[in-house]
């Protein structure tokens, strides 16, 4: 098979996995973990030299950086495909890239710090201070995100794209902060459609 995506379900290869199943992609699913150093191997590292996950291997093009591989997903399969999750405008495409990149200078960090210190580690190691700092600073940048999905019902474009993968791939690590999910309640029902889509669940169970 030409395409594989390395990575577990449970990582941020769930964002080109995802992509992968919406756009009903045939692919390889190589459930690379991460784990104990497993992405530091000789092999591994002549894929990804960073070491991560996810990776994508289009017979012969390879992909890190989880945001690129669902973005170059969407463009490779599905650019000139009506109804394909793909930005099919030059202001889709704008929206999509302008969204993803806030994601990931915007919300990562703060969120991988919610997810981690209130749900993902163990209850020991947990740090509930660092969640609460994480949670104010997230404040700001989800109301724009919530001001957006006021006048929208989605992140580019009147319907899904890859936009709404990458952006609810993070926004999710955000649920373990309850209240701060339940002030924005525009963002709370889109991602929880984003989350109920077949595509997802699917690559979920990966
Ligand atoms: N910015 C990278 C981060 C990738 C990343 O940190 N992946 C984690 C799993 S979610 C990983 O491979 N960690 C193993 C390690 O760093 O040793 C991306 O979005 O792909």
């Amino acid at each position: 098979m030409a395409l594989k995506i390395y990575g577990i379900a449970a990582s941020r290869a769930i964002r080109p996995l995802w992509v992968a199943e919406e756009m009903g992609l045939s692919y390889e699913h190589i459930a690379q973990r991460y784990q104990g150093g497993a992405t530091h191997t000789p092999e591994f590292l002549a894929l990804n030299p960073n070491g991560h996950i996810p990776v994508l291997d289009d017979d012969g093009i390879i992909v890190w950086e989880s945001m690129a591989c669902a973005l170059y997903l969407a463009r490779r399969f599905g650019a000139n495909q009506s109804g394909s999750i793909a930005p099919h405008t030059h202001s889709e495409e704008a929206q999509s890239l302008r969204w993803t990149f806030w994601t990931v200078t915007e919300l990562e960090k703060d969120a991988l710090t919610v997810l981690m210190h209130r749900l993902a580690m163990p209850a020991e190691q947990r740090k509930p201070e660092l969640a609460q700092a994480a949670e104010k600073r997230l404040a700001t940048p989800l109301r724009v995100l919530e001001q957006h999905l006021q006048g929208h019902r989605f992140m580019a474009g009147e319907r899904f794209t890859v936009a709404d993968v990458t952006v609810s791939s993070v926004v999710n690590w955000v649920r373990p902060a309850a209240a701060l999910l339940a002030s924005l309640p525009h963002t709370q029902a889109w991602l929880q459609g984003c989350l109920a889509r077949p595509a997802y669940v699917r690559a979920k169970a990966l």
